[in-house]
């Protein structure tokens, strides 16, 4: 009696445990379909990751996954080349036929020995991957090793996204961040199945990306930022190292010049920017700064917006754009250029539509697709031009109506600026107070009347950044916010509900504490 009494405890014990583990239920994004099979596979210092084929993406994928659990683990997993198909413990990655899957989709099948990884794409390769790493303990995101049982619950997980575009927005311009802060950044959306990041490059404040035909732009419009700290700019070899870093984590630059309006930085580099020195050139709104002729403009360093505008009607604003946008398009390997074209109050509606509509074909002139901000839609929309709704719903009815598709970061839901509520130590609230119930609990396909799924590309969180000054600052907006919309833009609406996903993130504490995430605290999640 006494034994079996002892191999109770035993199993209720080992139990006990088990229901610690990470279950397939905890994903941030929610998987479309999983079927846990409740045994574990171990990850040991003897785990093989197998890449089956000749394939050199597999093996770059592969790195990263060694890379990323090396700190946690101690252990520095093997990568070999697999030439047939006979089953050998540990991680394959193999390629999948299902096209069903998608370019990002993934099938992981865990067994007790084995995990295997099918996807069409290396991406489905890192997303499955992604998976992996959140099904281990929250140890694995420690930087020190750690004393843990590497356990990965068994079972099946399909799994694909529901919008292409998974998107996060950076404003470098209102205060510059560092080729590091970046990388952190790439890394914290990456985790979450992002794969846009949006450099909002220029604005009022600063210009922030090197352009070897306009030198100035970096060395004054560069020089400073709000708050009158110093700046700073990426040269084109950081943007690069910046580029390659998020191509390693599947995200895609976005590099945005914002213009007409937001362009004080540029013009306060280069006086013929706005100088009257031709019979054509306009002014546009009757502001003070406007009138401001043959004088330099000052830096700015302040926090208004739409008072700047490049000048419309001069020549050397279309040499300057097609200079910045062939620099910009010859190191940027994605297929989008965002070219602004928020808030210009300062230009007349008459003269912004034809210069939206040009520097429209000066981008697709340089090989590139265009990304504007919602009010682009007056403007003669280009094929494969996509449009950023963020305030006015009409504006991107129009958008649609004119064929193009929408990328759905309305303010009031998705501006990761926006306090939390009145307490919040930084962030805006000129559109909405965001807690974290309101940014997971809305459908963007049924935000706004006129915008339905099939013209919707995707999703985006903007983090602009007038309060914003260090990395810790970027966290606590982000964080929690961030996974929140990375679920909208990844999992089916179908599965999404709050009170289901507030213990989700929950769970997700021991993990931001893990990677030092200075995130909210909110009262509203219960957290692990
Ligand atoms: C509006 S959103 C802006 C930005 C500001 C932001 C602050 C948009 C396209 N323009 O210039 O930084 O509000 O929340």
């Amino acid at each position: 009696v006494v034994a079996l009494l002892a191999i109770v405890a035993l199993v209720a014990c080992n139990n006990a445990e088990k229901q610690q583990a990470v279950s397939f239920k905890d994903i941030i994004p929610k998987p479309v379909l999983v079927k846990p099979s409740n045994e574990f596979f171990t990850l040991s210092k003897a785990t093989g990751i197998f890449i089956h084929g000749e394939n050199d993406t597999a093996n770059a994928v592969a790195r990263w996954f060694v890379a990323q659990i090396k700190p946690a683990t101690g252990f520095e997993l093997e990568i070999n080349a697999m030439k047939g198909p006979d089953a050998k413990e540990g991680i394959h990655l193999t390629t999948s036929a299902d096209t069903t899957l998608g370019k990002e989709g993934y099938e992981l099948t865990i067994t007790k020995e084995a995990i295997n990884i099918a996807a069409t794409t290396a991406a489905g390769w890192f997303y499955g991957l992604q998976t992996i790493r959140q099904l281990l303990p929250a140890a694995i995101e420690m930087n020190t090793t750690q004393n843990a049982d590497w356990q990965i619950a068994t079972g099946t997980i399909r799994d694909y996204p529901e919008y292409a575009y998974r998107s996060s927005m950076l404003d470098v311009a209102r205060h510059f961040f560092s080729v590091e802060d970046v990388k952190r950044y790439i890394d914290l959306i990456a985790m979450y199945k992002m794969n846009n990041l949006h450099l909002h490059l220029s604005d009022d404040q600063g210009w922030r990306i090197e352009i070897k035909s306009w030198p100035e732009l970096t060395k004054i419009g560069g020089s400073t930022e709000v708050g009158g700290g110093k700046g700073g700019f990426y040269t084109q070899e950081q943007y690069k190292d910046i580029v390659k870093y998020a191509q390693e984590r599947f995200v895609n630059i976005v590099p945005e010049i914002d213009m007409p309006g937001h362009t004080n930085a540029a013009l306060a580099s280069y006086k013929e920017l706005h100088s009257a020195d031709s019979m054509a050139a306009n002014l546009q709104a009757n502001t003070e700064f406007n009138k401001k002729e043959d004088t330099a403009i000052n830096l700015y360093t302040g926090t208004e917006v739409g008072f700047s505008s490049l000048r419309t009607k001069k020549p050397i604003t279309y040499k300057f754009i097609d200079d910045v946008i062939r620099e910009l398009a010859a190191i940027t390997p994605g297929p989008w250029i965002h070219i602004g074209g928020d808030e210009s109050h300062a230009t007349k509606k008459e003269d912004y539509i034809p210069f939206m509509s040009r520097v429209q074909e000066m981008v697709i002139a340089h090989g590139k697709k265009v990304i504007g901000w919602d009010e682009i839609a007056w403007s003669t929309i280009q094929p494969n031009t996509t449009v950023q709704f963020w305030a006015d719903a009409e504006n991107s009815k129009m958008a649609v109506a004119k064929g193009a598709k929408v990328i759905v970061s309305p303010a009031k839901k998705a501006y990761l600026d926006m306090q939390y509520d009145s307490t919040s130590r930084i962030g805006l609230h000129w559109a909405a107070y965001i807690e974290i119930d309101s940014a997971y609990s809305w459908d963007p396909a049924n935000y706004a009347d006129s915008i339905k799924r099939d013209n919707i590309l995707g999703i985006e969180a903007a983090l602009w950044t007038e309060t914003v000054t260090n990395m810790d600052d970027i966290e606590y907006l982000v964080f929690p916010r961030l996974p929140g919309y990375a679920e909208i833009g990844w999992s089916p609406v179908q599965g999404r509900g709050w009170n289901e996903y507030k213990v989700r993130l929950g769970l997700q504490a021991p993990r931001f504490k893990a990677l030092n995430i200075d995130y909210y605290k909110s009262k509203l999640v219960p957290w692990a």
